[in-house]
């Protein structure tokens, strides 16, 4: 491979990463008219593939709507008013979050929204992918320097801010120096496993089931294409089980064993441990940190990719205010902003793991704790309320 020097580029934003946070804080800028490269590890093909979370809150939908990419989305999301508790006993309990606080949620696969923001970018755009070796070489307090191989070429971005959109295990945050960023963690004691596979969901709403066996999910990408979980120990692979075991814990946990869970070819698997963490600050002089990068959240609430866009949207109107207006309010205050949200979203993602997940060594006093969470969640509209605020992401707006 050459490693001839390609000639120095600049620009107003370098992106690093194109999943849904970096292309779209890289849509958002161009609609404000202000130019940003975006440099992508993996192929175009890899990034418009990968099958990972599946529902938008509100806010999310919204913010889609305004970057222009909401018109496929509207014609094939499942909007959804409400999912089912299935509880150790067998018993179902419906939870009609938008009856009790007026917001919906969309079940719309991340690969699509990913797919609508990459058809959307044109072709002036500065969009790489299959770029290796993106280093953040210098950070100073009026601009930065990134350095990358780009076809081949050791190629130099002098930039005014670098928006680090590289995910939980990309280079941003490493470039921040010891001691700028404290990053707190927890870790769950236990995985989950998810399938997608080529079969009708079970019900048209989401089930939540917590079952003596552990927990299981049922979510959909399509009403032909199913997306389930299982609870598993955290040290199992993902070969562990074969699809028939795997259908048949599902088919266990979430109708106790009746054998309705309409069956299919499995198309896919992940093993995706239960995590918690969170960078502080957001920021080192020019380099921002968004979605992933900065804050990771286990999947039991579906809020990471949310926060994720969230933070996308904070970022460009932040940049809108400095380049559009001069101001830095809005970029001074981001990192506050986007903590504030994202520790909420931590908040009840913590507390939808522990109530979904009985663990080995629970007791019968842990037990019935949860029950008790659950009979004051089914029957109180104000517990519920506050429930489904949080759920549907209106709590954090
Ligand atoms: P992403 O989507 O991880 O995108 C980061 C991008 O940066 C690229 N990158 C680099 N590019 C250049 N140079 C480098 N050195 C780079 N290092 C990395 C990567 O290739 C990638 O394209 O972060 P972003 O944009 O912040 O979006 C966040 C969401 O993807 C994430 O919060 C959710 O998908 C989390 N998540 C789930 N959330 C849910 O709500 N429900 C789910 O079911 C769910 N399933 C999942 C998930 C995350 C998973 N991962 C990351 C372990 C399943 C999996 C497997
Ligand atoms: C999903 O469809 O991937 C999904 C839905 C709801 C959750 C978690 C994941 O709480």
């Amino acid at each position: 491979m050459s490693t001839a020097a390609a000639a120095p580029r600049r620009t107003p934003v370098c992106i690093i990463g194109a999943g849904p946070a970096g292309l779209l804080l890289a849509r958002l800028l161009r609609l404000s008219g202000i130019e940003s490269v975006v440099l992508e590890r993996r192929s175009r093909e890899h990034v418009a593939r990968r099958v990972r979370a599946g529902l938008l809150e509100q806010g999310t939908v919204q913010t889609l709507r305004t970057a222009g990419v909401g018109a496929r989305l509207d014609r094939e999301g499942l909007e959804h008013h409400g999912f089912r508790w299935r509880l150790p006993d067998g018993s179902a309990h419906r939870m009609p979050f938008a009856e009790l606080c007026g917001a919906s949620v969309w079940m719309y696969g991340q690969q699509e929204v990913v797919k609508d923001l990459l058809a959307a970018h044109t072709a002036e755009q500065s969009l790489y992918f299959g770029v290796e070796d993106v280093r953040i070489a210098e950070l100073r307090p009026d601009g930065a320097l990134v350095r990358c191989t780009l076809d081949g070429r050791l190629t130099e971005i002098a930039c005014d801010f670098v928006a680090g959109c590289d995910g939980f295990h990309g280079v941003s945050r490493p470039a921040v120096p010891a001691g700028e960023l404290t990053g707190h963690r927890l870790d769950h004691p236990v995985a989950w496993l998810g399938v997608l596979a080529a079969a009708p969901p079970l019900s048209p709403e989401l089930i939540y089931a917590v079952s003596d066996r552990g927990f299981a999910l049922q979510s959909m990408r399509s009403p032909t294409v199913s997306r389930l979980y299982l609870s598993v120990p955290p040290g199992e692979g993902v070969d562990h089980r074969t699809d028939a075991e795997i259908r048949q814990e599902l088919d266990r946990r979430l109708t106790g064993g009746a054998g309705t869970l309409p069956t299919g070819p499995i198309l896919e698997r992940v093993l995706v441990p239960l995590r918690s963490f969170v960078a502080e600050p957001m920021q080192y002089r020019r380099l921002f940190l968004v979605g992933d990068a900065a804050h990771i959240v286990p999947p039991s609430a579906a809020k990471g990719l949310n926060l994720a866009v969230a933070d996308a949207r904070l970022l460009a109107e932040a940049l809108d205010g400095w380049y559009a207006h001069g101001r830095r309010e809005l970029l001074d205050g981001y990192s506050a902003t986007a903590l504030r949200r994202a520790w909420q979203g931590q908040e009840f993602s913590a507390a939808m793991t522990a109530l979904l997940h009985p663990t080995p060594q629970e007791s019968a006093f842990d037990r019935r704790l949860r029950g008790a969470r659950f009979e004051r969640l089914l029957s109180s509209t104000a517990e519920a309320t506050a429930f489904a605020e949080q759920y549907t992401g209106l709590a954090r707006r």
